[in-house]
């Protein structure tokens, strides 16, 4: 089944795709197997986070669109942390982009993250690595970015495209701590709002303070919802791409995911929960000792 499976991938079958992605997030016996022999692939993955609203998805739209016209295969992932259920499902209107679902060169899937905490997904990597043996030019991840999950798309994404809106001032200053640093491109969008070249000026006075890298992070402007800035956008992005080839990027970026992999494997089976309540029942024993307690969850890994 996974041998024929893979063969469909490679072949640019969607719904042998989307089937492998069902079995991998449920981890159906032999999907580590599967994973074991995906090939080596280089498609480029750009992360599209920000803030809950800011007009991700109508810009993802907006790029598919810009890159359907040029004849270009794309792969969207939405993560969805709203969702509890790993529906795998197209959620409501979360997600826009429903002119694309029926295209034979679009892929769009659904990952809901199943409350894991401020995570990506759970099997994010292993997803993209899948998405990647089939035959796209391009594989947009979009996340909103609440805590942690923007740190992590760093690891995932080529490049990050962080959008935000002209908004208040001040909240370049809150966004600075968490967004700033992840971004290889900012996109200020609603750019049709009043204050938005404001905005766009603090927001490149800001980064050309912090910057001290070969690779000024651009800051582009596009109204979304009528495709303005877009074709801009689809060139900074090229770009981008074209800039990390030639930098260690790459390594770094493998070296993330390989730490992630790693990690996720090392902690499967413990949950915080489970720690929260085990220690709420002992904690009064006399013999409670923080390192004893710990140690029992190294011993089982
Ligand atoms: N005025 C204006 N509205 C926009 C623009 N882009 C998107 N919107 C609207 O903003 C709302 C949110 O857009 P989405 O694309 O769903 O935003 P999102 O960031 O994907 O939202 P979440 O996935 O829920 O975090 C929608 O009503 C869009 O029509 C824009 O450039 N200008
Ligand atoms: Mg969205």
């Amino acid at each position: 089944m996974w041998q024929s499976l893979l063969n469909n991938i490679i072949e640019g079958n969607f719904k042998a795709l989307a089937r492998a992605i069902s079995l991998v997030e449920n981890e159906v016996e032999g999907y580590e197997q599967f994973l074991s022999e995906l090939p080596n692939s280089h498609i480029s993955i750009v992360g599209i986070t920000g803030p809950p609203g800011a007009g991700k998805s109508t810009l993802v739209d907006a790029l598919i669109g810009y890159w359907v016209n040029q004849g270009k295969r794309i792969a969207v992932l939405c993560i969805d942390p709203s969702s509890p259920f790993n529906l795998g499902a197209l959620l409501g209107d979360r997600i826009r982009m429903t002119e694309w679902y029926t295209h034979p060169n679009v892929f769009i899937r659904s990952l809901a993250t199943r409350g894991s905490l401020g995570g990506l997904h759970p099997h994010i990597i292993e997803i993209t690595e899948l998405v990647q043996a089939a035959p796209f030019d391009c594989i947009i991840v979009e996340t909103v970015g609440v805590g942690q999950s923007e740190i992590e798309i760093v690891g995932l994404a080529d490049t990050t495209v962080v959008v935000v809106v002209p908004e208040a001032g001040d909240e370049v200053q809150t966004m600075k701590a968490g967004l700033m640093e992840i971004a290889d491109l900012f996109v200020v969008n609603k750019s049709d709002r009043p204050d938005s070249d404001i905005f766009v000026r603090n927001l490149r006075s800001m980064l050309s303070q912090g910057s001290h890298e070969l690779f000024e992070t651009p800051v582009l402007k596009t109204i979304a919802s009528n495709k303005q800035g877009i074709s801009e956008l689809a060139v900074a992005i090229a770009l981008h791409q074209q800039h990390i080839i030639s930098s260690e990027k790459k390594v770094w970026l493998l070296t993330e995911r390989v730490y992630q992999l790693i990690q996720q494997k090392k902690m499967k089976g413990i949950e915080k929960e489970a720690i929260r309540k085990n220690i709420e029942n002992q904690i009064h024993l006399p013999g409670f000792n923080l390192f004893n307690f710990a140690n029992k969850y190294n011993d089982a890994s």
